[in-house]
């Protein structure tokens, strides 16, 4: 076995027997060190035929975080879990795997943070101390790999490595924050316009409304069907009411003769082993699949969306991207072989978990020639999907023990590199009572991406069709009021790869109490949330230090746990300030820089802020002290 291990500050690259990785990423090494540097970093690798074993320790003390969208707690340890992009229709705790696979986690031990990734979108296998008490484990299905180990110490310098390593996330518009409604599937285009207008007739805001297959001609992409005959007019019309207008695009394009989308195609779909053309089942019936890892179909793919979204169409929503089929099977079958940009071709097993990467990455740098900031929404992912993509979680159920499930999804995508994520409020699958919407729009308040999705069978679950209309916009109107703070934070994240929602333990890792909490969670440093989404009244940790109630301005003093029966419980952290719409919240002194660059602040008498805020409010003494600016 041939070990090469080269060094760049706090990252470590291990190269087993000469790797070409899938998906490179930029990394440039400053030392070459010994294959001794194994044992200081901790990890052995064993040849079993054609595989690698990774192996490491795990301490009674060490607790595991990461791997993107896993259906556990946040702690994985005792987990066993496969990354295989899977559509997990209606998904619940312990579906494993699910549709994103990022193979990257965090170890924490006595509160010091490592970070290991095994570049491969192959099918690996982990395993935290299930089959071994005292090991991980990671099988690799090939014989070279490619890990890189990350020494940062941090929770939060771990995060920004990864992140210069695989990319940091993308800036996204931002309307994308803004409050979307989606349905599968509004249509005619007569009821899309009635959808968007009923939103503002009943007080809410829509940023963002979303078509899903059923606006295609016979579910034929970059086609409209014969109920949108004027897609242009439509549009038009929903941008005079200030709504972005995302369509869904699924990858099978329908074989047929004298469509011009496939014709266009022929030789960038996935191809068999004997060269012919891998045709099976998608919505339109037989289709054929292109072949992203290729840099031609990645051109012809772009110039296709280029020309879709030049008709006004804001966003693209990508969907069944594992890639999935309409098969028993739900995967490619048959030996479908993919064709790289370095020529080789490769089994679909050892590359299916970057199919949606490179769709993605097609996808967003042709938008990039339309619209400055691309909006493009992904279900399935690899390793390094953030610079393309915001995801959502899929298929969720209209359970109450999904609202937590999706609480922990959400914050272990943030610990692995995708800020910019969000599950379909109300649950997609099932029919949700009234209550359960509104747990679901609590407990994803800060989520970077707020959109109701419902699938067809489903009931109508837009607040306005259910009785909790009014707490359920006042959750909505609540979020719009700390938009200038979640701007602010898609700023961080993008510059550096800070999540904007964030478990208890990115900012407190040397606590373990907050290892095993999902159920709140930290909006940036400055803002903690437990939402209420279990009934009338919960228990909510108080991490180290001192915290204003955003309401009642009391001083809450930690660490310990608190009854709170507030609807929104929030606490602002001391010496941090919030930029809420039209006014700055302090605690304390404290600083913010806003969306464009510009500082805000508070030094514990005076306030410096642009006009747009006109109010600020000083919390001590467990009191709170109103000022009026300019
Ligand atoms: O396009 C239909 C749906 C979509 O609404 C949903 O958000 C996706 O996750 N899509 C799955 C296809 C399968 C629906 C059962």
């Amino acid at each position: 076995m041939k070990a090469l291990v080269e060094r760049s500050g706090d990252v470590y690259r291990v190269s087993i027997n000469g790797p070409e990785p899938v998906v490179k990423f930029d990394f440039t090494p400053s030392e070459q060190l010994s294959e001794s540097a194994l044992d200081i970093l901790g990890i052995t690798f064993e040849e079993k035929g054609q595989r690698l074993i990774f192996t490491k320790k795990l301490g009674l003390e060490e607790h595991i975080f990461g791997l993107g969208e896993k259906a556990y707690e946040l702690d994985r340890k005792r987990t066993s879990t496969t990354m295989w992009n899977t559509d997990s229709y209606g998904y619940g705790w312990g579906r494993d795997p699910l549709y994103v696979s990022i193979p990257f986690f965090i170890s924490l031990e006595r509160g010091k943070a490592t970070g290991f990734f095994i570049n491969s979108p192959a099918k690996l296998t982990f395993d935290f101390g299930v089959k071994e008490y005292d090991k991980v484990s990671v099988e690799i299905p090939h014989p070279d790999a490619e890990v890189y180990v990350f020494t940062g110490g941090t929770v939060e310098k771990i995060v920004e490595d990864y992140t210069s390593l695989t990319g940091k996330p993308l800036d996204p518009p931002l309307w994308a924050f803004g409050y979307q409604a989606s349905r599968y599937s509004y249509f005619p285009q007569e009821r899309v316009l009635e959808i968007a207008k009923k939103h503002f007739d009943e007080g809410i805001n829509l940023a963002a409304i979303h078509l899903d297959i059923d606006y295609m001609d016979k579910y034929k992409i970059f086609t409209w069907g014969p109920s949108f005959k004027d897609p242009k007019a439509m549009i038009d019309e929903l941008h005079r009411m200030g709504v972005k207008v995302v369509t869904i695009v699924d990858h099978g394009v329908k074989a047929e003769q004298g469509y011009d989308v496939f014709v266009s195609g022929l030789g960038h779909y996935c191809e068999l082993e004997d060269g012919g053309i891998y045709l099976d089942k998608m919505w339109p019936g037989t289709c054929a699949y292109p072949d992203f890892f290729n840099e031609e179909c990645r051109k012809w793919w772009g110039d296709l969306i280029k020309k879709w979204a030049s008709q006004g169409v804001d966003g693209i929503w990508l969907d069944m991207n594992e890639p999935s089929t309409l098969t028993p099977e739900h995967d490619f079958r048959g030996p479908v072989v993919h064709r790289l940009d370095d020529g080789r071709r490769l089994p679909h097993e050892l590359v299916r978990n970057a199919y949606p990467y490179y769709e993605a990455m097609a996808t967003y740098d042709a938008l990039k020639e339309v619209h400055d900031k691309p909006f493009v929404l992904s279900r399935a992912g690899y390793a390094g999907i953030q610079k393309y993509a915001m995801i959502w979680t899929g298929d969720n159920p209209s359970t109450e023990e999904a609202v937590s499930l999706q609480m922990s999804l959400v914050l272990s995508l943030s610990l692995s590199g995708i800020p910019f994520a969000g599950c379909d409020l109300g649950g997609f699958a099932g029919r949700s009572s009234p209550s359960l919407v509104l747990k679901y729009y609590r407990a994803a308040l800060f989520f970077p991406l707020y959109r109701n999705h419902k699938e067809k069978s489903g009931n109508d679950q837009e607040p306005f069709n259910l009785y909790y209309e009014e707490e359920i916009k006042e959750a909505i109107a609540l979020r719009e009021r700390f938009l200038p703070y979640i701007y602010s934070l898609a700023r961080e994240a993008h510059q550096t790869g800070h999540p904007i929602v964030r478990p208890l333990l990115y900012e407190f890792q040397d606590d373990p109490k907050t290892y095993g909490i999902f159920d709140e969670y930290m909006v940036g440093s400055a803002l903690l949330y437990a939402p209420q989404i279990y009934g009338t009244s919960r228990k909510a940790y108080i991490p180290k230090g001192k915290w204003a109630n955003l309401w009642s301005c009391e001083i809450e003093e930690g660490a310990r746990w608190i009854d709170t029966a507030e609807d929104y419980p929030l606490f602002i952290r001391e010496n941090a300030l919030i930029p809420m719409e039209g006014e700055l919240r302090a605690f304390g002194r404290g600083s913010a820089v806003l969306y464009d660059g510009s500082v805000v602040n508070y030094d514990g008498s005076r306030w410096k802020a642009p006009k747009e805020f006109t109010k600020a409010i000083a919390y001590a003494d467990g009191k709170c002290q109103e000022t009026t600016l300019q």
